[in-house]
Parts: C-alpha cells; structure tokens; sequence
C-alpha cells in the first residue's frame, strides 16, 4: 500500500458517500484528504510512523487511524462495509460520460437502478427525465453514452491489457519453462484498443506452462484448444490466446500472430512475387527452407527493410519497406521534456514542486504547466490573479532547481465562437499555451471546423490540444473536418498535440503521416493530472509510432531552446 493506492482509496469513499446520499461534508472530508495526502509528496510509511500523518491539514484524528490501518493491514473496515453497503455494478454507472456519483446516487435511490442495463431501461421508460437535476437532455446524453458503451463491448484500453500481459509474461518468465516469449496481435503493433491478449510461447513442455498458467491468479479460466493453442479468460473478462510454436519455427509464427492480416497479406503476396512461400511455420524457395531466426531476418531475406510491429497495418508499408523508406521512428528515450500538465491549481491532484520533482527524476530537462483557463471553472481555472500567482511560483522553482526549466504554460478553453479566454495582454505572458474544446461538444461539423481554425488563427494559441474530443470505448469524436483542420495547423504553424492520456490518444496515428507530409509539428503530451499521468507518455509514444513520425517531427526532443524556438515560429 503507497500513498497513491491510499489516495486512490479515500478518493472511492468520497464517491461511494456521494452516491449514498450522505452529507456532502463527509465526502468532501474525503477528498479533501486525498488532495493533502497526494499534495504530502511524502512516503505513505513514514508518515504514518513518524506520526505526521495526523499532523496534516484536514486529517484529524479519526482518519489518522483509518490510513494508519489501510497501510498496515491492507485493509480498511469502514471502506470495506461502505463498499459491501451498495450494490457492485453501481460504480460501474460512473463510467458514464457526465454521470457523477452525486448523479448516480440519485438515480439509484429514486429509481432502485443498480446496473447500466437497469439505467439504459430507465431512461427508455422515461424514468429519468424526470428526476430533480436531470431533464430530457441529460438523459438523451446518458442513453447515447451507454450507446457507445455498448458499442465497444468486450474491447479493452491499450494499457489494462498490455498490464496483464505483463503480469502473465512475468509468471512465465519466472516459471524457467519458457525459452522464448512475446506477446503478439493488436496488442503487439500497440493498437489503442484491442479485443484480446495474443502471447507466443516457446518452450519444451506445454503441459508444464498450461499448469503454471493454470496456477496464475489472474486467470479465471483455461483450455486447451489444440496443440498449438489454449485459450483463456482473465480477471476483468480478457479472452487470451496462448500461442505456441515448435522450435526453428518462432520467427515465422511470430510474423504471422501480429499480423495485421492485411500487412501479412502483403507479405505473403511480396514473396510469392520472387517466386518464394512463406507461412507461419517457414519461408521456403524452391521448396527448401531459408533459414531465419528473427523477424528481421525474414525481412531481409525478402529483400525489404524491416518494418516495427506498430506499422504492421494497412499492408502498403510493405512497399515502403521495399523501398528502404521505413523511417527511423521516435523512441521514448528521444523526449527532453514535458509539455501539458495540470497541478493543484486547477485540476491537478500534485503541487508543481512535486510535478518539477518528478519530472527531474525520469530524466526530463523541462516542464511545461499549463493549468486550465478560467473559462473551466469546473476544473478549477484559474483567474487573472492565479496566475499571477503561479508565475511567481514558476520563477522561485526555476530558480531552486536550475538547470532544470519550468515553462509557464495554460491550457485555454476554445469558446464557441472560436476565440480563446484572455485578452491579448494576459496571453502575453505565457511561453506557451494549448487551446482545446472542453464545451459545446455538439454544433455541426462546418462550425466545429471553423470554430478550431479560428482559434489556430490567434498567435498566441501554440499547441491544438486533443484536437478531436474523443474518449476511446466512451464517447465518440466531436464532429470536424479532421482534414481542414490539419492543413490549417500546418498553415499556421500551430503544433498538433498528440494526447498520451489512455483514454484520449488523440491526435490518433492514422492521420499523423498526413499531417507530417502537410508539414505539422507534433507535441507528445501527458495531459497529466497527478504524477503518475506524466507515466502516460508511453502511450503517446506508441500513437508517434504508429504515426511514422521521427525525433525530428516532435517539438518536445527538442532542448528547451530549441523548443522555445520551434514556438516562436508562429
Ligand atoms: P484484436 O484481437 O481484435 O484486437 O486484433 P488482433 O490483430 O490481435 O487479431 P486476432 O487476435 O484475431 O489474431 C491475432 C493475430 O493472428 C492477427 O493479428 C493476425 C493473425 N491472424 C488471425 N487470424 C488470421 C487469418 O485469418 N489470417 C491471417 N493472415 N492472420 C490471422
Ligand atoms: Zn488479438
């Protein structure tokens, strides 16, 4: 138990106080606590044995003693009968885009709702309309998000999967049975979604991996389907397919089990052209087996370039591997620093100090902060004042942890008549900012389009950030001319963010090769909100990828300098 399960805990409790409709101070009592204990920037253990825990600001004495048992026991009673006290499916409800657990707790007490099949009934019935707070509109905007709930049922987020994954290749790994092992299929060529885990084992006992597999407490259920494959069901409804390969055999089976099919296709189409056969046990001329040992050999026995699993997609970058234009693709270790994050200014659960902290030790050489404007006063925005405030800050941290530079930095509403929310003399004093829509979701394609231009229009506005408003197996892209929308960016000189949050990963890869050949610059962005948000680059960095974007095409390799001058550019 560390200070972030602890936070994420007291968090749930403010929530599940919320949904039971008890007294708002107690929640907020709750989240209160969550905000001091995060914002401690201290280790969960000595706060609690050097009894400093007590000593923060909004822990009194009764919640001292309820962390000091959830860190030694793991455990918390009140959390425990709290949470028994409602039905499980609730919290599922809270998935819903603008649903609330203030919002969920009156449907379920008015209605008796306890599951997202109850509520989709209700709002058929009419039921929820009438609700104090609701109305018609909202419970249109419920039905269509249990919609698309519904849509992407049995669909999985890049990172849930790619953390069981790992969870299974570490068991494995451990096991000593396995010689060889990979996970493979969307989940390899790191698809934003993916509707199963594919994992390619080799090793010389199957029985022994199936039972050490059957072993694993993750696993919920396990089948033999043939020789070569078992199927499996995880903890939170993955399907897994354990893949397995006879020996000399690995390269080839791995070629094929990460598809896509279409680049596969490709080829199979591509060596059938030189008179050769590949399938998924061998690649052969003239009936004779060549002998490869890795994917790249098998590329280059093809006369081609070796193409990264995240470009295995529409088959045409096997023509492009042909002709040796597979580009050198952006690596993780090619980012200096970090552009977007929010703080306890606004949304943020960290101080700066902390974000700065933490930035430093991952090897970053430089934040940008950019806390929402003051339009977002649902997500804390901040004032004319405010940011006086954190500018003065901003200066006192960049002088404490120099080299290291703290760029000041806000995150500006797009209005619905496309200006942003300060008057030029205010924008002034920012060495960036990021313009997104956070309102006014719904106008029609043409505004929206024109909407996102005009603001790219304002000098002052540097980054287009999530440039369609789409929350992956949540909610779907507001409507916009993606396409006009690019080449105005690329006219302004406005860089398009790329969103590393899970949930967003927007700009999505399939239109960055265009933007690039337009001539756009790309951010990859945390968007984060607590410190580990700043973690979620890597997800960002897989959409960079996948977009066959290079170091050279994101602003943020850059040194500070030569970011800020990539900036100026405007
Ligand atoms: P997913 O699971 O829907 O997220 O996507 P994938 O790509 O993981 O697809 P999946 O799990 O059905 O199959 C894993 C890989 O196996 C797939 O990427 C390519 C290969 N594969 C499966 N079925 C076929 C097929 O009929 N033809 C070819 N060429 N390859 C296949
Ligand atoms: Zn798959």
């Amino acid at each position: 138990m560390d200070r972030h399960e602890a936070v994420s805990l007291l968090n749930e409790i403010g929530m599940l106080l919320e949904i039971k409709g008890e007294n708002p101070f107690m929640a907020k009592a709750y989240y209160d606590a969550a905000r001091v204990l995060e914002s401690s920037g201290q280790d969960l253990g000595e706060l609690v044995e050097s009894g400093e825990l007590g000593k923060l600001k909004g822990i009194g004495k009764s919640l001292a003693r309820k962390i000091t048992e959830l860190y030694r026991t793991g455990q918390m009673e009140y959390y425990n009968e709290l949470k028994a006290s409602l039905p499980e499916e609730l919290l599922e409800m809270l998935r819903i885009p603008g649903l609330g657990p203030r919002k969920v707790g009156t449907i379920h007490r008015a209605l008796g709702v306890t599951s997202i099949a109850d509520l989709k009934k209700a709002c058929l019935e009419n039921a929820v309309a009438n609700l104090p707070g609701f109305g018609e509109k909202t419970q249109a905007r419920i039905l269509e998000a249990i919609k698309v709930m519904e849509k992407y049922a049995g669909q999985h987020l890049f990172p849930d999967a790619m953390r069981a994954v790992e969870r299974i290749k570490e068991d494995l790994e451990a096991s000593g049975l396995v010689s060889r092992l990979s996970e493979a299929g969307s989940l390899r060529r790191r698809r934003e979604t993916v509707s199963d885990i594919d994992i390619l084992v080799l090793c010389r006992d199957r029985q022994a991996v199936l039972e050490c597999l059957a072993n694993n407490p993750l696993l919920e259920k396990l089948e033999a389907e043939s020789r070569e494959e078992a199927k499996a069901v995880l903890a939170g409804g993955f399907k897994a397919s354990i893949h397995f390969a006879e020996e000399g055999e690995y390269p080839y089976a791995l070629l094929y089990l990460t598809g896509s099919q279409e680049h596969y296709g490709a080829l199979c189409a591509e060596a059938a052209r030189q008179g050769k056969l590949l399938d998924r046990h061998g690649l052969y001329k003239n009936s004779e087996a060549v002998a490869c040992y890795s994917e790249e050999d098998i590329y280059r026995a093809l006369g081609m370039a070796y193409v990264p699993p995240e470009l295995r997609e529409t088959g045409r970058e096997v023509d492009a591997a042909r002709r040796g234009e597979i580009p050198r693709l952006i690596k993780a270790g090619d980012i200096k620093g970090v552009l977007h994050v929010h703080t306890s200014f606004s949304d943020g659960t960290a101080s700066m100090e902390d974000m700065v902290r933490y930035c430093i030790q991952k090897g970053y050489t430089y934040l940008g902060i950019s806390d929402h404007s003051q339009t977002a006063y649902y997500a804390g925005g901040l004032l004319i004042d405010d940011i006086k405030r954190q500018h003065e800050e901003i200066d006192r941290l960049n002088e404490k942890y120099k080299p290291f530079r703290i760029l000041k930095g806000i995150e500006l509403d797009i209005l619905p008549d496309g200006s942003v929310d300060y008057p030029e003399e205010v924008l002034e004093w920012f060495d960036f900012t990021v313009a997104s829509i956070h309102s006014s979701f719904r106008m029609e394609e043409d505004r929206m389009t024109r909407r996102v231009i005009d603001a790219m229009k304002n000098r002052y506005v540097t980054i287009l950030g999530h440039p369609t408003g789409r929350l992956l197996l949540r909610r779907e892209a507001y409507r916009i001319n993606l396409e006009e929308v690019i080449k105005a960016a690329a006219r302004e000189g406005v860089i398009l963010e790329i969103n590393c949050n899970p949930y967003r990963l927007d700009l999505d890869w399939r239109y960055c090769k265009m933007a690039r050949e337009l001539g756009c610059s790309f951010a990859v962005c945390p968007d984060a909100h607590d410190l580990p948000g700043i973690d979620d680059m890597a997800y960002g960095i897989n959409v960079a990828r996948k977009g066959w974007l290079t170091a050279e095409d994101v602003v943020n390799t850059c040194s500070v300098d030569g970011l800020m001058a990539r900036m100026r550019r405007r």
